[in-house]
């Protein structure tokens, strides 16, 4: 309870792995209050950036609110005998591996389970994959070689108790904020060093005390160089080895290995094996840099080898600890969500595992080999073997490799459906069928984040229109498909007490996940779960694993991996000469279907950006600021040029998160090949060589707009802000009459005009009004226009001749971007400070202008202004 009298209902947050708990108060009126939890063991009350502003993306504009088939309305009745019915047939004419799930690592636990049981044990098809095989199978195919189970030995309070912690493609200060400031926390407390491993110098080595810009792909070799050095050092733990097996050819690979491969100085190789081999507690943290590689399992092995060689593991303050990505990431592991995978970490290969889960779940018939990895299915549909398919809480037309040619695979599958929020997906948007999901806060469940802690995300909202959740859209349809006792549930409690009964099958086996204690959950014990870390049993709670030398193998031990660098399957040549890496920004999440909603988290980074070196940028002709044309051997996009150092030459980077919607030729997944790792299937998404051009743009626009524009321009950005959108254009051809194709864009036919036109320059601006408000103003000039963006989208309630000046009229200043999106301060703000105020460090810039004060998401980013504008401006700077 708080002030109001209402009660604050505790959740867990939507997003990332870190799993934090969220306190929600809905207002009543739709709203929701959000804060952190202080109760909750992930974060202790602490939020970041996209956790903070959970409550900006509730709102209903672009729900889908009734199912919708061909096209058309259609009540639930009819929606769900269709999807019945086609699934149904397909399987009755083409055999059950003729039909597909794709599915999602943020599905609730109950929904993952359900989806898998339709699909493996009635169906009798394993073709249901997850979006975790873009995200996590690398790591899981490397725990089972190394551990005989998927499992993460770390917990976040080894963070707290490392000494050093070693960050390996993993850019934690953006991407598990939370986290970040823990181990910010341990480094204030107990001087906890950090090594960042990563070809490009993120946010978050900003407090590195060593940072390896390594050759893309080789973090093997790395590592490998690491574990000869262990051996060196004589630092190899012959207790602990007793435990393991392989250590010999996995040293004598190691051996073999020639670091110059990683392209580091051999010194900072160096003081990174001293470092690491003189620390006893020591993390290594690793995330989408190791897993999205085409050598990315064994990478993985590579780094448990020197974890498993060292004896540094499962004990407090140390071990490798692979950070999971999405809400649930973990719990879809654990629930059997992969195609090669049954629930409660059993083999699906495996006879036994397979005759006990068919048994606990009377299934007629369970598949006998695994089903199609994600890249493959998308192959598969393409060729027309899958003839139904059924995506669920993904967005696979943006984030697959070869983008547009799955987003083709889909359109062309005979019978798709999708269950979203939103019918303005890329993938929704050639589905057959769409099916509104129930969201976040609508709906209940458990999750399990990065530390096996499984937590509760409670219901406080009311499904909009006729939204349903995940776990009751499935079951009704296997109920549709004959299966009716089976599918018979009736609550998420229910779901949640069978599987972990499913766990108590699995215990024979020798498998460490085990949630029995659950078994027996009434519905009123399920509403009140608290967090807690498995395994979960009658006879305790949480503990650690692998500390004690017990692994799952048959043999109970461990496996050292012998493994060789490999570098990315993509060669730069002159005709691709660049190297790109892909991966996300501070304040989106992936997509930005729920992200994009929010107008403070949209103006951090507004646009769709390319980073390229400086040198490469001169070299080019690459003007500041200009647009870039990138083309790979499969694709074509264009993006914002964003010059820095953070890359180095030959390489570059862009964000994961535009779309169709957004901005439809900044889509970086039709750059990407489908390369995949051999043993894993996952996608190496962070290499593709590509080649850079200048956009010969004959015009640039910028237009800020009450309603979602559509333009015909070759580039477009849209992003919302807190009054509208606004929207970033340009074109190779002048359209002849630009006041016709304003009109046009911003569907406004009727609406007033008033414009100013400088036909030397080849300049136009126009504002577009109902009399006394506007409801649209265009730019636009030949070159890239120089205006003061962030005040403009602040409009555009002002009058139609001075929102034409681009300037604002009583001398408010400009902002810039966003840097702090608690507080809204722009960089323009934050760099004029520094310059004037001889500001010592991040605190100073809190206190004045409150930046970096709340969530702390930004302080990297406070830090990076600070070293690089201590100097004074005097003039404004440009984002
Ligand atoms: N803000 C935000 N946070 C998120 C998400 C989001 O969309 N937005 N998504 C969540 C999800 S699902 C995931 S999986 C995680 C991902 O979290 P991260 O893995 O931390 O994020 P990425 O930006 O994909 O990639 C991490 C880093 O890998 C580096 N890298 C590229 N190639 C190599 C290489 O060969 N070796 C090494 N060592 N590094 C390399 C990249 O330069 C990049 O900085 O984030 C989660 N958190
Ligand atoms: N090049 C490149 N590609 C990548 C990556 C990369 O680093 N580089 N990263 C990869 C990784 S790690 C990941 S995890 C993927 C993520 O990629 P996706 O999973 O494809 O992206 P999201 O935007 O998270 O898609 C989630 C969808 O679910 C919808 N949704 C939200 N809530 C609900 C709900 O409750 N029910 C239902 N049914 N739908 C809901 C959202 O509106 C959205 O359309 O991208 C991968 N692709
Ligand atoms: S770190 Fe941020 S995005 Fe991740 S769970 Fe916590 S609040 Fe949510
Ligand atoms: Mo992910």
């Amino acid at each position: 309870m708080d002030g109001t009298g209402l009660p604050e209902i505790r959740s867990t947050c939507a997003y990332c792995g870190v799993g934090c708990g969220v306190l929600l108060r809905p207002d009543g009126a739709g709203g929701l209050a959000v804060r952190g939890d202080p109760d909750h063991p992930a974060n202790h009350g602490r939020l970041c950036s996209k956790g903070l502003a959970l409550g900006e993306t509730i709102g209903l504009d672009h729900r889908l609110l009734t199912p919708r088939a061909f096209g058309k309305d259609v009540g639930w009745d009819d929606a769900l005998q269709l999807v019945a019915d086609r699934f149904s047939a397909a399987i009755k004419a083409h055999g059950p591996d003729s039909v597909a799930f794709y599915v999602s690592g943020q599905l609730l636990t109950e929904d993952y389970y359900v989806a898998n049981k339709l699909m493996k044990g009635f169906i009798g098809s394993a073709n249901i994959d997850t979006n975790s095989r873009l995200c996590m199978a690398s790591t899981v195919a490397g725990h089972k070689r190394a551990f005989g189970t998927d499992t993460v030995p770390g917990t976040y309070e080894d963070l707290d108790q490392a000494d050093l912690v070693v960050l390996v493609g993993s850019n934690l200060a953006w991407c598990h904020p939370v986290l970040y400031q823990r181990l910010m926390a341990a480094r204030q407390a107990r001087g906890t060093r950090i090594v960042v491993i990563d070809p490009r110098r993120t946010a978050s080595c900003d407090q590195a005390d060593l940072h390896l810009p390594l050759a893309p792909g080789s973090d093997v070799a790395v590592f490998n160089h690491l574990l000869a050095r262990i051996h060196e050092a004589g630092k190899v733990d012959a207790g602990f080895l007793s435990h393991t097996t392989g250590f010999t050819d996995a040293l004598a690979a190691a051996q073999k290995e020639n670091p110059a491969a990683t392209g580091l100085d051999q010194k900072d190789l160096d003081a990174f094996c001293d470092m690491w081999i003189g620390t006893e507690r020591v993390v290594t943290i690793f995330s989408q840099g190791v897993n999205q590689s085409s050598s990315g399992t064994d990478k993985v092995n590579a780094i448990l080898n020197c974890h498993l060689a060292a004896g540094r593991i499962g004990r407090p303050g140390m071990g490798p600890f692979s950070v999971t990505g999405q809400p649930n990431a973990m719990g879809g592991r654990e629930v059997g969500g992969l195609a090669n995978m049954l629930a409660c970490h059993l083999d699906i290969e495996n006879e036994s595992h397979r005759a006990a889960v068919q048994r606990f779940w009377a299934a007629p018939t369970m598949p006998k080999k695994p089903g199609l990895k994600a890249v493959d299915l998308f192959r598969e549909i393409e060729k027309g073997q899958i003839k139904a398919l059924w995506v669920i809480h993904t967005n696979p037309a943006v984030t697959m490799p070869e983008a547009d040619r799955v987003q083709a695979a889909i359109k062309a599958c005979p019978f798709t459906v999708v269950s979203d929020l939103t019918e303005h997906t890329d993938t929704a948007r050639v589905a057959d069928v769409v099916l509104p999901a129930a969201g976040w806060a609508e709906k209940s469940g458990t999750v399990t984040n990065s530390d096996r802690t499984i937590s509760r995300q409670r219901a406080v909202l009311t499904p909009p229109g006729h939204a349903r959740a995940d776990w009751d859209i499935l079951a009704e349809v296997g109920r549709r498909m004959g299966w009716q006792e089976a599918f018979d549930y009736t609550s998420p409690a229910q779901i949640f007490r069978e599987y972990a009964a499913l766990s108590l099958v699995a215990k024979p086996f020798g498998r460490d996940f085990d949630i029995s204690g659950y078994s027996d959950l009434s519905g009123d014990d399920y509403a009140e779960l608290q967090p807690t870390r498995w395994p979960v049993t009658p006879e305790g709670t949480g503990g650690r694993l692998f500390g004690d030398g017990q692994f799952f193998h048959r043999d109970g031990k461990a496996r050292l991996i012998p493994v060789s660098h490999r570098p990315p399957e993509a060669k730069t040549c002159d005709r691709f000469p660049f190297l790109l890496n892909t991966g996300r920004t501070r304040d989106q999440w992936h997509t930005m279907t729920r992200t994009g909603l929010s107008p403070r988290l949209s103006s951090h980074l507004a646009e769709p950006f390319i980073e390229v070196n400086p040198e490469d940028a001169d070299r080019l002709g690459l003007d500041p600021e200009s647009l870039v044309e990138v083309k790979s051997t499969v694709g074509a996009c264009i993006f914002r040029l964003k010059t820095s150092d953070v890359v180095a030459p030959g390489q570059v980077f862009a964000p994961i998160h535009w779309t169709g919607e957004t901005a439809p030729s900044a889509r970086v997944d039709a750059l990407i090949p489908s390369v995949t790792d051999p043993v894993s299937g996952q996608p190496e998404s962070k290499a593709a060589a590509v080649s850079l051009h200048p956009m010969k743009a004959g015009w640039y626009g910028f237009a800020v707009s009450a309603t979602p524009p559509s333009p015909s321009a070759e580039y477009r950005a849209t992003a919302k802000t807190e009054k509208g959108y606004r929207t970033e254009l340009a074109g190779y051809e002048m359209p002849s009459d630009w006041e016709e194709t304003a009109r046009d864009w911003f569907q406004l036919p009727d609406a007033l005009s008033t414009s100013v036109e400088d036909p030397k320059r080849g300049s136009f601006r126009i504002a577009l009004s109902d009399g006394p408000r506007v409801l649209a103003v265009l730019f636009v000039s030949r070159e890239p226009a120089t205006l003061m963006r962030e005040y403009l989208a602040t409009l555009p309630d002002a009058e139609p001749h001075q929102l034409l000046s681009g300037r604002s009229a009583n001398g408010v200043e400009n902002g810039g971007p966003i840097v702090c999106s608690c507080f809204g301060v722009g960089l323009n703000t934050i760099v004029r400070a520094i310059g004037t105020q001889n500001i010592g460090d991040v605190d100073e810039i809190g206190r004045l202008l409150q930046a970096g004060t709340n969530c702390g998401s930004c302080r990297p980013e406070l830090s990076g202004l600070l070293a690089k504008h201590s100097v004074p401006i005097l003039q404004d700077v440009e984002p």
